[in-house]
């Protein structure tokens, strides 16, 4: 398909020389939600910025532009002069808030949360060392986060772990209307649900297919296929899906600094395998993210 937007973003010289000497507060919370007063501070230092409000618009448009979803900001050259201390996610945090209101569903964990890699962890999950295949984050929640972000510290040091992402409504519209029809019938469940901020009610059972054609949610995890019991049917649909989001897809290696952000009602993500030998790299040499939500809309909690 041809794309008439930039996918992957530089920072323009200026902006990152800029970028270097500002001074952006801590941010603080409301709730599990950054603070509209922190929000409007961030929005005021880095409008003085140069080309921020460009770089900023260029991003929105390939998250929300016609055939867009996803896009990475090259955050690289910031991360090498500011190191992945607070003033770098101070900075990161800063264009989120450019798309979204940035947001913690999880209480017990900070704003932004880790994802290392944990060799005993079912290996297909987040943080584990296997192939994680596409799905969309909080799946079973009633309203998910719009966006899900991911900010590579570390790559794989053995060179594995391309980010893999997938057009999910371009996927379901090359399916037959039988296996649509399934899709759209609640009678999908994934995961457990407890203890989470600002993302609605349990969605047990849900369809796939949740919302007009071509818009909403594509609620789809490829977990469920081992990992949740589901009706013959129901199954074998959501497995055509799964095959059609791989048929789809594009893969990238994430590298230091860069920053993943997926428009959820777009884009389904994943992960391909680590590179085999993970037990012999050490905890502090091995690949990491930093994982932040975002909330379309005002962020006070008043969208559900
Ligand atoms: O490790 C990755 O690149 C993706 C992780 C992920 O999608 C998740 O933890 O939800
Ligand atoms: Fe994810």
């Amino acid at each position: 398909m041809e794309r008439k937007f930039h996918v992957f973003i530089d920072i323009p010289s200026e902006l990152e020389a800029a970028l270097i000497g500002l001074p952006l507060p801590t941010w603080e919370l409301d709730g599990s939600f950054v603070a509209k007063a922190t929000m409007e501070r961030y929005r005021i230092e880095l409008a003085a910025t140069p080309r921020f409000e460009e770089t900023t618009a260029t991003l929105r448009h390939a998250l929300t532009g016609k055939g867009g979803g996803y896009a990475v900001l090259r955050l690289g050259n910031l991360a090498k002069a500011l190191g992945s201390d607070d003033r770098f996610l101070r900075l990161a945090t800063g264009f989120a808030a450019g798309v979204a209101v940035p947001f913690s569903p999880f209480p017990r964990w900070p704003l932004w949360k880790d994802i290392g890699v944990k060799v005993d962890k079912d290996p297909g999950k987040s943080s584990g060392i296997g192939y994680n295949a596409f799905h969309m984050d909080l799946v079973n929640a009633g309203l998910p986060p719009d966006y899900t972000t991911l900010l590579c510290v570390r790559p794989d040091p053995l060179g594995g772990g391309p980010s893999i992402l997938s057009d999910a409504h371009a996927a379901v519209a090359r399916l037959s209307e039988n296996c649509r029809a399934l899709l759209a019938e609640s009678a999908y469940h994934y995961g457990t649900f407890f203890d989470l901020f600002g993302v609605g009610e349990e969605y047990k059972p849900f369809p796939i297919l949740d919302g007009e054609p071509g818009e909403g949610f594509v609620r789809f995890t490829a977990k469920m296929l081992a990992r949740s019991e589901l009706g013959q049917a129901h199954a074998d649909a959501a497995r055509e899906l799964a095959e059609e989001l791989v048929r789809g897809q594009v893969s990238f290696m994430l590298q230091p600094g860069d920053y993943l952000i997926v428009n959820q009602r777009r884009f389904l993500h994943g992960r391909e395998a680590l590179h085999s030998g993970q037990e012999n790299v050490p905890v502090s040499d091995r690949r990491l993210l930093l994982q932040l939500f975002l909330r379309a809309g005002t962020g006070d909690g008043s969208a559900e």
